[in-house]
């Protein structure tokens, strides 16, 4: 692929910055777009050796720009409906995801891992599969290491895990994983993608470019990702994983152990005892990341070994400290209602809940309904803190009180919570608005937790 063309990259964030130093690396010549017109052009070029060849437009572009431009790289942020991917489409240029740019200028064996929850454990528990087997490998995407920092390090001896979203799928093109991997799909970014038709089939398309030599691991107990193996995209083998039901072919549980059933053949992996992770959800991360392992052809003694010392990630359910005979956990990753649904349902105690942040239009019911006794109290903050209260109260749940930000939140909670309860923070609702990301998010809480003393 020449890669000398002239390339408009839409956003400044660490998706565009990446994607046009790889660009450039490749002989490009880019301009950077970005909505935001405050940006500080002087300070955002500065860390580019090539500034005095890069344009930078905010705000609105001209018609007259676009004649120029070959090629645009979007980053997930922005919806491939906002005024200037329309503008570009109607000037006939074609717009390639980051992820997009990063598989053509890539190289090597590649996993690509969707689903709505448990992508970054999943992602994380491949990652160390093939660190364990290989110095040559890399873990990539919305897990927050933009594929395109990296792309250019690989070779044909590479193994790559990458996780992806639905923003980056949207603008695939030849995106080809060998083992690809949609885990569920339950609701999430409906303002983006409108309904969960469109957010299911952005979904499978992390497939549609496989053939069958090809994987694609689905959920077998998540009705929508069991039948998404009808679907007219998919021509790569189908790989089901169930933690529920005993199945002939695929990765089950037998007898506390996780089977992978293959031609008629059953191997043990692993008992489940093993497994350091707990919960339904953990289990079936690991079934997943089992298939995705054993079909990039990655050794078993290596999987099981992998399996056995693999510890989760940061800010999904993470034990922070004990203040006061009170457990805090962080679980900032809970950024929509069923994944927050999991932070609970992990709880086996009495629990004070910090929710609420930026609204992405999906509805909290499920997530209220699932409190299931177990919350004590409700601490709202962010743009959704009415309508999570107004939730709670059509369940008749009340024991609610608001709070400006994240610091009164937790100082809140210290005074709520008794010895013997746990605090948790899995606000079902992405950080965005008061914090950069969850990462962040997750890190101010467990600073704030850090200063409530010993
Ligand atoms: N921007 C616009 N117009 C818009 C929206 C954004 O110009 O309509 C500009 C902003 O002003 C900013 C830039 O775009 O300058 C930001 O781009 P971005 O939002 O794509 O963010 P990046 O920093 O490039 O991070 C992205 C992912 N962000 C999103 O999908 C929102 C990161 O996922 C990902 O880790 C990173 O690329 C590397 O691949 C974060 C995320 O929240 C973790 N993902 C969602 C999720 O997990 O639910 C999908």
């Amino acid at each position: 692929m020449d890669f000398r063309k002239s390339v408009l990259i839409a956003g400044t964030g660490k998706s565009g910055v990446n994607a046009g130093k790889l660009l450039l690396k490749k002989g490009a010549k880019i301009t950077f777009y970005d909505d935001n017109e405050k940006l500080d052009v002087e300070q955002f070029l500065s860390g580019f050796e090539e500034r005095e060849t890069i344009g930078v437009v905010l705000g609105a572009i001209d018609e007259a720009i676009l004649k120029d431009i070959d090629l645009m790289v979007i980053s997930p942020g922005i919806a491939v409906d906002s005024a200037i991917a329309n503008q570009v489409r109607a000037a006939g240029i074609p717009i390639w995801s980051e992820i997009e740019l990063a598989y053509q200028a890539g190289n090597g064996h590649l996993a690509a891992i969707t689903g709505t929850n448990g992508k970054t454990t999943t992602t994380s528990l491949v990652g160390e599969m093939f660190q364990n087997l290989t110095d040559n490998s890399f873990t990539v995407g919305n897990i927050g290491i933009p594929y395109t920092e990296v792309a250019l390090q690989m070779n044909e001896d590479s193994y790559t895990v990458a996780e992806v979203s639905s923003f980056q799928l949207e603008t695939i093109v030849e995106f080809k994983p060998h083992v690809s991997a949609v885990l569920n799909v339950t609701p999430d970014h409906l303002n983006r993608h409108y309904t969960m038709e469109n957010y299911a089939s952005v979904k499978l398309d992390v497939c549609k470019n496989q053939t069958e030599d090809d994987f694609l691991v689905l959920n077998y107990d998540d009705p929508i990702t069991k039948e998404m193996a009808k679907d007219e995209r998919v021509k790569a083998k189908v790989v089901y994983f169930s933690r529920l039901h005993s199945l002939e072919e695929g990765i089950c549980v037998k007898d506390d152990a996780i089977m992978i059933r293959e031609n008629g053949v059953e191997t043990k992996v692993i008992d489940t005892s093993e497994l350091v992770l707990l919960g339904g959800h953990n289990l079936e991360n690991y079934m997943a990341g089992i298939a995705i392992g054993y079909y990039m052809g990655i050794p078993m003694e290596i999987i099981v070994k992998t399996l056995k010392t693999f510890k989760g990630v940061a800010h999904r359910i993470e034990f922070v400290k004990e203040v006061n005979g009170v457990t805090y956990y962080n679980d900032s990753k809970g950024t929509n209602p069923d994944a927050a649904i999991k932070g609970i349902q992990a709880m086996n105690r009495r629990t004070v809940l910090i929710g609420g942040g930026y609204d992405k239009g999906v509805a909290f019911d499920d997530w209220i309904k699932a409190f299931d006794g177990k919350v004590k109290k409700l601490v709202l903050l962010g743009q959704t803190a009415q309508m999570i209260a107004d939730t709670a109260a059509k369940y008749g749940f009340t024991d609610v009180v608001f709070a400006n930000d994240l610091k009164e939140a937790v100082s809140m909670c210290a005074g709520f919570a008794e010895p013997g309860e746990a605090v948790l923070l899995s606000p079902a609702c992405a950080s965005w608005g008061m914090f950069d990301n969850y990462e962040q998010r997750g890190d101010m809480f467990k600073e704030y937790v850090n200063e409530l003393g010993a």
